[in-house]
C-alpha cells in the first residue's frame, strides 16, 4: 500500500515538474518574442548607466535624480545609477567588464583614477558602447566626452579665495580631499597651490594635503589629525561633499568652531547646519542634478548618431540648452554657486 502511494506521488511530482517546465519555457519564449518585437519597432529603451565614484554619498544620489530626470523627458532611455562600495579604480573596473557582458548603450563615469580605467573602457567602446566621463574625468583615450562642472582653474582657484576670506588673509590651511587619485579633486588642488602664491596670500600657506577617501569615517579622522597636527591649523579647505562633512564635525568635537574656518565643495542638504551655525563660513558647489542630467542626454546623443563628440559638436540637453564640445572632448558647465548663512536654506532645498 506504502509502496502504491509512492509510486502515485512520484508520478504526480514527475507531472508537475513538467508542467512547470513547459510553462515556464513557454514564458521566457514570449518574452523573448516581446523583447524582439519591441527592438524591432525600435522601442528598446537605451540602457544608460551613471558609474559613481562610489554608493552612498548624497551629491552623487543628486546626479541620479538627474539622469532619471533626462531619461523621462527623453522616453528612450532607462537610466542606471551604479558604483563600488568604496571609491577604487578595481570596484569600477569590475563593474564595467560586467555591463560590458550586459551588453549596456553608454556609460558616464565619475572616474577614481583617470589612467587606471583606460583600458577597459577602451575595451567597452570596442564593445560598441558609448563612454563619457563626467564630473572626475578619464584621460583622453578613454572616453569620448568629459564633462566637467566647471573650470578646474575657477573651482581651485576660488576654494583658496573663499578660506582667506574666513581667516583674514593669515594663517596655515590644511586640505582634506577624496582619494589620492580622484582626477577632479586633484586638479583643484593644483590651482589652489597656484592661487596662494599670489601676494595677497603672502601670510598664508597650505601645511598638507590629507585624503579622506570620501568616506566620512576616514574624513573625520584625517580632519581631526590634521587639528592636531598642527595646533595652530588656521582653516581647512576639503574640496569634496563627503570630506567637508566630515570636517565640520571634526572642528566641532575638537572644540574649533571658530579657531579653524571651514571651506570646501558641500551639498547644501548635508551643509545648511554647520553653515548656518558658523562652522563652516562659505563654500561652493555646482548643481549635482543638472550634471548626471546632462550627461544622460550626452550619452543619449552619441547613442542615437546626434552626435560623434567632438570639438565643436553642438548638442541639445533640454533645459541645460545647448552644449558645446571642447577641446579634446572636454565641456565645461557652469560657474559655482557660493553658499553662506543668507542663501543655504533656499539651495539646501534643491540639492
Ligand atoms: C564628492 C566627490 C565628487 C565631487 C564632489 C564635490 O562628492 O568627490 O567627485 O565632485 O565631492
Amino acid at each position: 500500500m506504502v509502496k502504491r502511494l509512492g509510486i502515485v506521488l512520484l508520478c504526480l511530482l514527475i507531472l508537475s515538474t513538467a508542467v512547470f517546465v513547459s510553462c515556464s519555457k513557454d514564458k521566457g519564449t514570449e518574452t523573448a518574442a516581446k523583447t524582439e518585437t519591441k527592438a524591432a519597432a525600435g522601442e528598446e529603451p537605451l540602457k544608460l548607466v551613471l558609474l559613481v565614484k562610489s554608493l552612498g554619498n548624497g551629491f552623487f544620489e543628486a546626479c541620479a535624480d538627474g539622469g532619471k530626470e533626462a531619461a523621462k523627458e527623453l522616453g528612450n532611455v532607462e537610466s542606471i545609477y551604479m558604483g563600488p562600495s568604496s571609491s577604487t579604480a578595481e570596484g569600477q573596473i569590475e563593474i564595467i567588464e560586467t555591463l560590458i557582458a550586459q551588453k549596456v548603450d553608454g556609460i558616464a563615469i565619475s572616474a577614481n583614477d583617470r589612467d587606471a580605467l583606460i583600458p577597459v573602457t577602451k575595451k567597452a567602446m570596442k564593445a560598441g558602447i558609448q563612454v563619457i566621463s563626467f564630473d572626475s574625468g578619464i584621460s583622453s583615450g578613454g572616453r569620448t566626452i568629459d564633462l566637467v562642472p566647471s573650470e578646474s582653474e575657477l573651482i581651485g582657484r576660488q576654494q583658496v579665495q573663499l578660506i582667506a576670506e574666513l581667516c583674514n588673509y593669515k594663517g596655515k590651511v590644511g586640505i582634506v580631499s577624496a582619494t589620492s587619485q580622484a582626477t577632479n579633486q586633484n586638479l583643484w588642488i593644483e590651482w589652489m597651490y597656484k592661487e596662494i602664491e599670489k601676494p595677497e596670500y603672502k601670510n598664508m600657506s597650505i601645511v598638507e594635503v590629507v585624503y579622506g577617501d570620501d568616506a566620512a569615517d576616514k574624513s573625520y579622522r584625517e580632519a581631526v589629525g590634521l587639528m592636531q597636527k598642527y595646533p595652530d591649523l588656521a582653516g581647512i579647505i576639503s574640496p569634496t561633499t563627503i570630506g567637508v562633512l566630515a570636517s565640520a564635525k571634526a572642528i566641532e568635537d575638537e572644540g574649533k568652531k571658530g579657531v579653524v574656518q571651514l571651506t570646501g565643495l558641500g551639498l547644501p542638504s548635508e551643509m545648511q547646519h554647520y553653515i548656518e551655525n558658523g562652522t563652516c563660513g562659505q563654500m561652493a558647489l555646482w548643481n549635482p542634478i543638472d550634471l548626471g542630467y546632462t550627461s544622460t542626454y550626452i550619452l543619449e546623443a552619441l547613442c542615437t548618431g546626434k552626435t560623434a563628440g567632438k570639438p565643436g559638436d553642438v548638442i541639445k540637453a533640454g533645459r541645460m540648452g545647448d552644449i558645446t564640445v571642447g577641446e579634446d572632448g572636454l565641456t565645461i558647465m557652469g560657474a559655482p554657486f557660493v553658499f553662506n548663512k543668507d542663501n543655504i536654506a533656499k539651495f539646501a532645498a534643491m540639492f
